[in-house]
């Protein structure tokens, strides 16, 4: 499948996946789920591949849903929208939490709709500056989707979390750092930079070892202390049968730089 509606392209361990339909602000139509959904299963099958670095072309990052695929006729059926959430949404955010891999989001501009969910679903979202998040569903009748409802009340609490998806106002990329909803704002000019040195880092990281911890915090909120020092026990056994954590311990030993193969 060649793409039309992303830019995608995989280099020393970074897959860089790039939403590119600006003149919609990125907005999803079946075409970009479909090719979405082909590039991420080739990150999956791609064993080279160690991180994946998700953003947007032009100078919206997503606007969820494309709405000119969701105007009905006067008379004509209503789409289903649970339908398209089955098929396209849901599994995208189960398919960005599920990664075995560090996801760095690089929200480069307005995110609204199931586009400003979607980086929720990432493990490291940077914003540039000028960029902000709005949960635009309310304005069209419809409730956040894309994991809002989860994953808003657990980044920012449940009063934020209401007042963003009741009212829809933008939250500024500040504003969002500073309540917890993302990771960090920087300068316009410097998001892709920064995204992309932050992705070469972890490319050269102990994969295997990173995805134990992404899979661990993801878990942690469903879990009581209890499972959750099951979960750690498991997991941190998984990992000290790792290539990784034999390198790591020895060139600690050795007083030299680690070099791990990411497994
Ligand atoms: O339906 C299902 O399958 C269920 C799942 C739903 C998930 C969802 O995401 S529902 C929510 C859908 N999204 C929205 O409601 C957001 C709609 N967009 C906006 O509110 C605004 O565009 C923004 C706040 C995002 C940005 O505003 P602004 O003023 O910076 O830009 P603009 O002028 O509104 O948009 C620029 C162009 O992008 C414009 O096209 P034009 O006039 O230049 O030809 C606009 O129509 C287009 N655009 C923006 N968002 C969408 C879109 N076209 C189609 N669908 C969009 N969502």
């Amino acid at each position: 499948m060649t793409f039309a509606t992303i830019v995608f392209s995989i280099d020393n361990g970074v897959a860089l996946l790039s939403l590119n339909r600006p003149e919609q602000l990125n907005s999803f139509n079946g075409q970009m789920h479909a090719e979405v959904r082909e590039a991420l299963k080739r990150v999956r099958q791609d064993a080279s591949v160690r991180v994946l670095l998700l953003t947007g072309e032009g100078r919206g990052f997503c606007a969820g849903q494309d709405l000119a695929d969701r105007s009905v006729a006067p008379g004509a059926e209503a789409p289903d929208l649970g339908q398209s959430l089955e098929q396209f949404y849901n599994p995208l955010i189960r398919s960005l939490r599920e990664l075995p891999m560090p996801v760095i989001c690089a929200v480069n501009g307005v995110a609204a709709g199931a586009g400003a969910n979607i980086p929720l679903a990432c493990d490291l979202v940077l914003a540039a500056r000028s960029a902000s998040f709005i949960q635009a569903f309310c304005k069209i009748g419809l409730l956040p989707d894309s994991g809002g409802t989860w994953s808003l009340p657990r980044l920012v609490g449940v009063a934020r979390a209401k007042a963003l998806a009741m009212l829809g106002n933008r939250l500024s990329a500040e504003q969002a750092e500073q309540w917890g909803l993302i990771y960090r704002c920087v300068d316009d000019a410097a998001l892709r930079d920064e995204a992309l040195s932050l992705a070469r880092h972890l490319a050269s990281q102990p994969t295997y070892g990173l995805a134990l911890i992404k899979r661990s915090l993801n878990a942690s909120f469903d879990n009581t202390l209890d499972q959750q020092l099951d979960l750690e026990r498991d997991l941190q056994r998984l990992a000290g049968r790792s290539h990784d954590y034999r390198e790591g311990v020895a060139a600690f030993m050795e007083k030299r730089p680690a070099v791990f193969k990411g497994n």
